[in-house]
């Protein structure tokens, strides 16, 4: 029973800094400090996928917690977006989010040829779903995808 309690305090005091940690590099977008908040092994992995009706290409995708990732996203054929959940499967929606974004957005709309990047550091391990958030087509609804991070 004491190590179940020092175990729970163990972990809101983890949950506690990270959410610290978030909101001072929310505030911090764009500047070097905050990118080395986020990554202090400077990794950066850089995942280039494809949007098209109605599929991500790759999906699912897998990342090692801590990562840095780089998120280039093409939309091909049309206008598509691009929705991920920022709490991992099952989740609480309190706290710190699993995935911390550089720049956090409901929604990226992906201009048709054009390149989107999206800097986040995979924090949590678990499912995040992600699918497409701008109207492309009768498909558009079943157009979703999946980034795993892996412990
Ligand atoms: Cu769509």
């Amino acid at each position: 029973m004491r190590i179940f309690l020092r175990t729970i305090s163990l972990l809101a005091v983890t949950a506690i800094s990270a959410a610290g940690s978030f909101s001072s590099a929310a505030q911090q977008v764009g500047h070097q400090a905050a990118v080395q908040t986020g990554a202090p092994n400077g990794n950066v992995q850089v995942i280039n996928m494809t949007a098209k009706k109605y599929v991500f290409t790759p999906s699912p995708i897998h990342v090692k917690k801590g990562t840095r990732v780089e998120l280039r996203i093409t939309a091909i054929d049309h206008r598509h977006g691009f929705k991920i959940n920022i709490y991992p499967d099952g989740g609480s929606t309190k706290g710190a989010p699993g995935l911390e974004f550089t720049s956090p957005k409901d929604c990226w709309t992906l201009q048709k040829g054009q390149t989107v990047t999206i800097d986040f550091v995979a924090r949590t391990p678990g499912h995040y779903p992600f699918k497409c958030c701008k109207f492309c087509g009768f498909g558009h609804m079943g157009m979703k995808g999946e980034l795993i991070v892996d412990e």
